[in-house]
């Protein structure tokens, strides 16, 4: 099958994404594996017709509004996000009327009608930078509470207000498994995502997106580490370091959603066609600038 859709993506002009929590056989499959940044910004630079983006709906929504004249399939079209539901262009209007000086800066994990009533988005890989880069000293910061007050934590002099959202896999670990997991790789830096709650990011050793997380590894000469994200990356580091232990701090840190794309669905996209991303000329307007912004300020940032 892995051949058929190799010939199948080259016939069809297509370019296949895979983000990193992704299951191995299906990233295998890819043209390109990143984070979301990562593939938002090569979506937009590709010149082939068709992208086929494995991974969850607020990640092809983005792509095809970078290229909205592109074919932008999605293999498992019910793989969502629950963070990116959480909050409404209503919320985001009230949050304005209270806080009329303040930019809106919107996570990536949104849909495409939160990202049109921000003024930027950005990803955990570059908010931090991009926070920085505004001239507002208020910062509405949907959806994600807790990469809201990492942002806080980095930038003292800006004031972010943030929407009580949250990523459930990220959010329910606790303290208890940061101890627990220390018990087990004793000496191993905790290395997590800034998606987990502030009381265990003080925890950790390190904070930072998968990319990060991954880069982090790859610099470093420990024998062991601690993973405080989903557990697609814990098993691509296993891969990528055969000879290091690692373990994620908790087993319970595997986002469904990720895992609903399978190979299958990969070759049926291709074969069969449907599954196109579709929205109107105005969604796909209204969401452009926040994204641009983004890639803009994320790639100077990076
Ligand atoms: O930005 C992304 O792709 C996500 C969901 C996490 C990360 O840190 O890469």
């Amino acid at each position: 099958m892995r051949e058929q859709i190799r010939e199948l993506a080259r016939r069809q002009d297509a370019v296949i994404m895979a983000h990193y929590y992704q299951t191995e056989d299906v990233r295998a499959l890819a043209d390109v594996v990143g984070d979301s940044f990562e593939l938002a910004r090569r979506a937009g630079d590709t010149e082939w017709e068709t992208i086929v983006l494995c991974g969850v709906k607020f990640m092809a929504e983005v792509a095809k509004i970078l290229n909205p004249h592109k074919r932008v399939l999605l293999p498992s079209p019910e793989a969502g996000c629950p963070l990116a539901d959480m909050a409404s262009p209503g919320d985001v209007i009230a949050l304005k009327e209270k806080h009329p000086g303040a930019a809106v800066m919107c996570y990536v994990n949104s849909s495409a009608a939160l990202k049109a009533v921000s003024d930027v988005c950005c990803t955990s890989s570059t908010a931090v930078r991009i926070a920085a880069a505004l001239p507002n000293r208020e910062i509405i910061f949907v959806p994600d509470q807790n990469l809201g007050a990492y942002v806080q934590s980095k930038l003292p002099g800006k004031h972010i207000i943030p929407f009580e959202g949250c990523c459930p896999i990220h959010h329910h670990v606790g303290v208890e498994d940061v101890a627990a997991a220390r018990d087990t790789l004793p000496g191993a830096p905790v290395l997590v995502h800034p998606e987990c709650r502030p009381v265990v990011q003080r925890e950790a050793d390190f904070i930072g997106s998968t990319a990060a997380i991954i880069d982090y590894v790859d610099r470093h000469e420990y024998d062991a580490y601690i993973i405080g994200t989903e557990i697609e990356i814990e098993r691509l580091l296993r891969r990528r370091h055969p000879n290091k232990a690692f373990v994620t701090l908790s087993p319970d840190m595997l986002c469904k959603q990720m895992k609903k794309t399978r190979v299958e669905d990969v070759f049926n996209v291709l074969e069969r066609g449907g599954n196109e991303v579709s929205l109107t000329d105005d969604e796909m307007l209204a969401a452009q600038n926040c994204l641009t912004r983004m890639i803009e300020l994320g790639t100077y940032a990076r």
